[in-house]
């Protein structure tokens, strides 16, 4: 783990779509999260430079799910990581030699890369839960960071845990659907992301300090 620290095991899924509130959630949570994730909604809605923008206040996972040929995903995350992301979101499904090559990529930055496991919502059930077990492989074969693995699930979250050993698990899915940060903490997970529960309310750092103190007491 080259970035993610693991002081308050939070992160903020910065899903909102424009800098002003942006800034605001981010300033209003900094003291309470280990990293911030970005992804499309976000970067589509102000640009790449929004990363090193909230940069200032925690390090940046840049949550591209990245799905493509080794060369495509190389470019990608050298965009995400000069752009000032500590570390990649990518997909598992792709292959080996996919995963390899963002490895590869964020070794050059010092950077980290998680891949997806089984992800949170319902749908995840059809095709990732069944492949969920060697997707986790992948991760560990490839040397990743890390994997994403589903908080609304915790036992999955358990049995992810028995397959990565000690490779950092950040787990959604905790408030707007419904999983618990202490559950997916107990169940294995270093970090629970959390987005629309936080950023969705008026006062974005009680909310945040609230999921803190959750975790603190099932330490
Ligand atoms: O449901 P929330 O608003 O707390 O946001 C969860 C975030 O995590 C959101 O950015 C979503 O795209 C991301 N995510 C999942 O929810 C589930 C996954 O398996 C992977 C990423």
């Amino acid at each position: 783990m080259e970035s993610l620290r693991r002081n308050t095991q939070l992160i903020l899924a910065l899903d909102v779509t424009d800098v002003k509130n942006a800034i605001r959630v981010s300033k209003d949570t900094a003291e309470y999260v280990d990293a911030v994730k970005i992804g499309y909604p976000l970067v589509l809605g102000t640009g790449l430079g929004i990363i090193n923008d909230i940069c200032k206040f925690a390090p940046v996972i840049a949550d591209f799910k990245v799905a493509d040929i080794p060369n495509t995903d190389h470019l990608i995350c050298s965009q995400a990581f000069e752009a000032g992301a500590s570390a990649v979101i990518v997909h598992g499904f792709t292959g080996r030699d996919s995963v390899l090559e963002c490895v590869r990529t964020a070794k050059k930055y010092e950077g980290d890369i998680f891949v997806v496991t089984e992800m949170s919502h319902p749908g995840a059930v059809e095709f990732m839960q069944p492949k969920a077990l060697e997707l986790a492989s992948i991760a560990v074969e490839c040397k990743a960071s890390g994997v994403v693995a589903p908080a609304t699930r915790p036992e999955r979250v358990r049995q992810i845990r028995g397959v990565v050993e000690n490779l950092t698990i950040i787990s959604p899915g905790v408030g707007a659907q419904g999983g618990s940060a202490a559950d997916a903490i107990r169940a294995g997970a270093d970090h629970v992301i959390v987005g629309r529960s936080i950023y969705g309310s008026k006062t974005p750092g009680i909310e945040a300090e609230k999921i803190v103190k959750e975790i603190e007491k099932c330490r």
